[in-house]
């Protein structure tokens, strides 16, 4: 059902059903609620909740804008209480507001039914909220589906992680998932060896609550993770798993750029074709400063054309470090001829398009693996964090399945 989308038109009659899209936090979770509300915009009533205030300035400049370019994507602005977070000193923020918004989820699903424009007749919400969600739609009687963000190799293990972890006692091994692959130990998502953390028992509570959904859309295709997709309908990974969809890649919405990096698209405008290699590690991966250095290093060492950007803090507001001091002394004067270095939004989306983009050093967020897929981008994985690993390991199928099946030519 999924088709390439225009840009809205607004006065569009309501009719259809009524879908409600409940994203999370951070631009990962972000990006592809906006791209699947804005292609159901087409073919029935959509609504999308923002939950404000948001973690970071790029969520709240991508859901302005969205609203605007996008019309007939109703906007529901749900202002979340605050949440006391004395009890996890030096949590991720996102990992705090995905506790938060699970806390608050009575009062959302309450205003949801009772102050929207029409009656909702189906929730799609994101995998951190199901802990709280799932339960609660089904109370009501409310059909939920569950969009999944990541790969479905990722899918596989949360579906299976909780049946690991209920009959193993011991630290956390590498990871037989039942008809499927063996996640070795160092894959596994880092926050998952310290039950303490914020994030482990809701990952664990979602998911348990995988099966109880109605479905489950996931942001990838049949020649991407044809096998997990199998395994995971056949019911092999966890018992009575509903149907899952596979639905991406997801499109890019159409809307005009956030204020970012405006020296980028002038600078590539000038660079060979398939010369420049962009290096960036997503929305919220910052990296250590000597890390950073040592890559700049690198980078210089190749000989490459290259387009870098540097993140050091999680939270895009917080960081205020200048480049130069960061990078060292010399270091753009050096590389000024060939590489060039920016803090901040950039589009990528666009940059991926660009013809003078050859390849694409990634941290393997998997919106950024399915964007190099859509635009034929070789990729390098640089998997750092979280489920960027377990994705990694499916990167390499977009050489060799999915551009064959899609014609790319990378
Ligand atoms: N993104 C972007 N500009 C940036 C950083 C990220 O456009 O400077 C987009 C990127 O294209 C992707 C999303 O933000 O759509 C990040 O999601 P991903 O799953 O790749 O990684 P995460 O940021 O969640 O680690
Ligand atoms: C960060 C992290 C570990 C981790 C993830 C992180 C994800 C994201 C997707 O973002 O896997 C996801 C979130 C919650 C969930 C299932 C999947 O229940 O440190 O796994």
């Amino acid at each position: 059902i999924l088709k390439p989308h225009k840009m809205a038109v607004s006065g569009k009659p309501l009719t259809g059903p009524h879908l409600v899209l409940i994203p999370s936090a951070g631009m990962g979770h972000l990006t592809p609620f906006s791209r699947l509300a804005a292609s159901l915009s087409d073919l029935c009533h959509v609504t999308m909740v923002s939950i404000l205030p948001t973690v970071s300035s790029a969520e709240s400049s991508h859901l302005s804008d969205f609203f605007s370019s996008y019309p007939d994507v109703h906007s529901f602005k749900f202002e979340l209480p605050p949440f006391d977070s004395s009890a996890y000193p030096n949590a991720d923020p996102f990992f705090l507001r995905f506790e938060g918004i699970n806390q608050s989820a009575p009062d959302l699903m309450t205003r949801l039914l009772t102050k929207s424009s029409k009656p909702v007749s189906a929730l799609i919400i994101d995998i951190t909220l199901s802990t709280s969600m799932v339960p609660l739609a089904k109370s009501f009687g409310i059909p939920c589906y569950i969009l999944f963000t990541a790969s479905a190799a990722m899918l596989s293990f949360c579906a299976y992680f909780p049946t690991y972890y209920d009959s193993n006692s011991g630290p956390i091994g590498d990871i037989q998932i039942n008809g499927l692959r063996m996640v070795p130990v160092a894959t596994i998502p880092q926050a998952l060896h310290n039950p303490k953390l914020i994030f482990t028992p809701l990952f664990i509570q979602n998911g348990k609550n995988l099966s109880k959904a109605d479905g489950i859309l996931v942001n990838t295709c049949e020649s991407l993770e044809k096998d997990t997709l199998v395994a995971l309908r056949d019911a092999h990974v966890q018992p009575g798993f509903p149907p899952v969809v596979a639905v991406g890649p997801l499109l890019p919405v159409n809307i005009p750029a956030i204020s970012g990096a405006s020296e980028v698209s002038p600078w590539l405008d000038m660079q060979p074709e398939k010369s420049v290699v962009y290096v960036s590690f997503g929305s919220r991966a910052a990296m250590p400063k000597e890390q950073i250095r040592e890559l700049g290093l690198g980078l210089e060492a190749s000989g490459c054309q290259f387009l870098w950007v540097v993140k050091t803090t999680v939270v895009d507001s917080h960081d205020n470090t200048e480049l130069e001091e960061l990078l060292g002394e010399g270091f753009l004067e050096r590389v000024k001829d060939r590489g060039l270095v920016v803090k901040g939004w950039v589009e990528q989306e666009e940059l991926l398009q660009h013809k003078a983009v050859g390849s694409f050093v990634s941290h393997c967020g998997w919106n950024s693996v399915t964007e190099a897929a859509l635009h034929g981008v070789r990729m390098l994985a640089w998997p750092r964090l979280g489920d960027q690993r377990i994705n990694a390991g499916i990167s390499s199928n977009i050489y060799t399945n999915y551009t064959l099946v899609n014609n790319k030519n990378c």
